[in-house]
C-alpha cells in the first residue's frame, strides 16, 4: 500500500514536521509499504493541493493534527473527497480528544486514538487483504458510522519502535529533531499532552523512555548517513528521571559530540544536573514559565513553583553557559490585569536570552477546557475559531479581549526593545 502523509501547514511552516508520521511511516515500511510526506503549504490553492495528492497515487492518506492544524485539515480534507476517493484516517492530540467531531467531517473514514504505531499496521494489514477501511473493527481505531473501539495498551518496549523516518520531517540537513520519551508525569491542568496519561488510565502505562542506548544508535545511524550538526531534543520535559539524564550526559559528547538543546521544566533542575547538562553540550533550554503569578501558576495551572526558584534556574542556566528561553501564556482562565503585569514583571527578573508569548488556548480534552466550558467562557461557535498566538476566543470574566490585545502587543515591543538592546551590545 502507498500511503501519504498530509502535513497542513496554518499561518507559517514550522522548522520540522509532525513526528507522529515519522514513527508511523517508519513502522508501515517496515511492514513492507511505502510512505511519503506531503507538505501542504500555508499558501496553496485547492486545485494545488488536489493536484498533488492525485499525482502520489495514494492508496490511503493520513492527517496528524494538532488543534492549531484542525480547522484547515477540516477543509482540505473535504476537498479532497469531493476530488477522489482516498480513504484518509485522522490521529494524533486533536483527532484522539474530539474524535466524534472530526469523524464528522466529509472525507474523514477513521480516527486513530491514542499511541498510533499498532493499530495502523493492523490497519494496513485489514486494507491490504481487500478490506475497507469502514469496515475495519480494530482497537483504537474509530471508524465512521462506528462505536468507540477501546484501546491497546501502548508499547510498554518503546526501544522496539523503528527510529522515525527522517524524510518525513522536512529537517534542515546536519539539524536533527529527537524524541526520546513518551508522557509526561506533571498534572498542567492546560496540556494536551498530559491528556495521553489520563486516557490509558487503568489500561497501561503511557509514561516511558527509550534507554540512553537506543537513542545513541539513532544518533550514530543519523550520522553515518549525513552530517549531524545539531540535535533538537523536542521531548517535553527532558529533565525528568535524573538517573537517564545522567548517564546520557556521560554517553552523548562521546558519541556524538554536538550541541543540543531541551525542553524543561524548572522544577527538575538543580545546579548538578545544569552543570552536566553544560558539560555534555547542552546550549539552549526552553523553559514553560508561563505566568509570572504564583496564584495562577498553583491555583490555575497546578504549577506550584515559586518565583524565587524560577529566577535561581535561569541564572543558574545562564552562568553555566546555556542559553535559557521562557515560554510565557496571557489570558488564563482566572487572570486578571495585574496577573499580566506580573509576567512582565518576572521576565525581567529571569532575563532570559529569548521568550516565547501565546494567548491560551483550551486544548480538548484538558482540565482547563473543562473548567472554561462549565463556567461559560467558551463562545456557542468556539469549534469554528482558529487557535491563535494573538488573540483569545474565550469571554473571560476578569479579562477584556483588550486587556489580552494590549498585553499581546506590549509583548511585542518588549521583544523589539530587547532585541534593539543586544543589537547595541554586540555592535560595541
Ligand atoms: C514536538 C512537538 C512539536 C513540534 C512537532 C509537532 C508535532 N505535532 O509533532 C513543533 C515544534 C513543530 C510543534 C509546534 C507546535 N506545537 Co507542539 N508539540 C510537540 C510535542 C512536545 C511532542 C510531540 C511528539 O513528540 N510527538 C511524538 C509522537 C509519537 O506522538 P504524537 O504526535 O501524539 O503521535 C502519535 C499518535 O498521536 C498517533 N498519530 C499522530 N498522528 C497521526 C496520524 C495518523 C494518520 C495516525 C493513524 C495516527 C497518528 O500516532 C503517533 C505515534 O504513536 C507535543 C507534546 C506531546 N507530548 O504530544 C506538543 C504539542 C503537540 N504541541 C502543541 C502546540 C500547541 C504546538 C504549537 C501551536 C506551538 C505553540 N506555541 O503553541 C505549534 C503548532 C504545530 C502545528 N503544526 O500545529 C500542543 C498541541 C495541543 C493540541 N491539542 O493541539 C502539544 C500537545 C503541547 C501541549 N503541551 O499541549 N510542536
Ligand atoms: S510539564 Fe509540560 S508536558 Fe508536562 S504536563 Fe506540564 S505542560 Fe504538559
Amino acid at each position: 500500500m502507498h500511503i501519504v502523509f498530509l502535513e497542513i501547514d496554518t499561518e507559517a511552516e514550522w522548522a520540522v514536521c509532525s513526528l507522529g508520521p515519522a514513527f508511523l511511516a517508519g513502522v508501515a515500511r517496515e511492514a513492507g509499504h511505502s510512505a511519503e510526506l506531503l507538505r501542504i503549504g500555508s499558501d496553496w490553492t485547492n486545485e494545488h493541493v488536489v493536484r498533488m495528492v492525485s499525482k502520489r497515487e495514494p492508496d490511503l492518506l493520513g492527517m496528524s493534527l494538532t488543534s492549531r492544524q484542525w480547522l484547515r485539515g477540516r477543509e482540505i480534507a473535504g476537498l479532497l473527497r469531493e476530488a477522489g476517493d482516498w480513504p484518509m484516517i485522522a490521529g494524533g492530540l486533536h483527532a484522539t480528544f474530539s474524535p466524534e467531531r472530526v469523524l464528522e467531517a466529509p472525507g474523514i473514514d477513521a480516527v486513530c486514538l491514542g499511541e498510533g504505531e499498532a493499530p495502523f499496521v493492523a490497519l494496513l494489514a485489514h486494507l491490504s487483504s481487500g478490506g475497507q477501511i469502514r469496515d475495519a473493527s480494530l482497537r483504537n481505531i474509530w471508524v465512521d458510522g462506528g462505536t468507540h473501539p477501546g484501546l491497546a495498551p501502548p508499547i510498554p518496549e518503546i526501544d522496539s519502535i523503528p527510529f522515525m523516518a527522517r524524510d518525513m520531517l522536512d529537517e534542515h540537513p546536519g539539524v536533527v529533531h529527537m524524541a526520546t520519551q513518551r508522557g509526561c508525569p506533571f498534572p498542567c491542568t492546560y496540556c494536551a499532552a498530559r491528556m495521553y496519561d489520563q486516557l490509558y488510565e487503568g489500561i497501561g502505562s503511557y509514561g516511558r523512555r527509550r534507554s540512553v542506548e537506543n537513542v545513541m544508535a539513532e544518533l550514530t545511524a543519523i550520522a553515518n548517513a549525513g552530517p549531524l550538526h545539531y540535535v533538537i531534543f523536542l521531548d517535553d520535559t527532558f529533565t525528568i528521571h535524573h538517573p537517564w539524564v545522567f548517564e546520557f550526559c556521560e554517553v552523548f559528547p562521546r558519541k556524538a559530540g554536538v550541541g543540543f538543546s531541551i525542553h524543561a521544566r524548572a522544577e527538575t533542575m538543580n545546579p548538578k544536573l545544569i552543570d552536566a547538562l553544560a558539560q555534555a553540550g547542552c546550549k539552549h533550554v526552553v523553559y514553560g514559565v508561563e505566568s509570572g503569578s504564583e496564584r495562577i501558576r498553583r491555583d490555575v495551572m497546578k504549577r506550584p513553583v515559586s518565583n524565587d526558584r524560577l529566577i535561581d534556574v535561569f541564572r543558574r542556566t545562564r552562568e553555566a553557559g546555556i542559553m535559557a528561553t521562557a515560554n510565557y501564556m496571557l489570558g488564563i482562565p482566572g487572570e486578571k490585569p495585574a496577573d499580566l503585569v506580573a509576567t512582565m514583571e518576572l521576565h525581567s527578573d529571569l532575563r532570559p536570552l529569548d521568550f516565547g508569548y501565546f494567548v491560551f488556548y483550551p486544548f480538548p480534552g484538558t482540565q482547563l477546557f473543562e473548567l472554561c466550558r462549565q463556567k461559560g467562557y467558551l463562545p456557542e461557535k468556539w469549534e469554528e475559531m482558529p487557535a491563535r498566538h494573538d488573540r483569545s476566543i474565550l469571554d473571560l470574566p476578569d479579562l477584556s479581549p483588550e486587556d489580552i490585545t494590549n498585553a499581546y502587543a506590549k509583548w511585542g515591543r518588549i521583544r523589539e526593545a530587547e532585541t534593539r538592546a543586544r543589537t547595541v551590545v554586540t555592535r560595541n
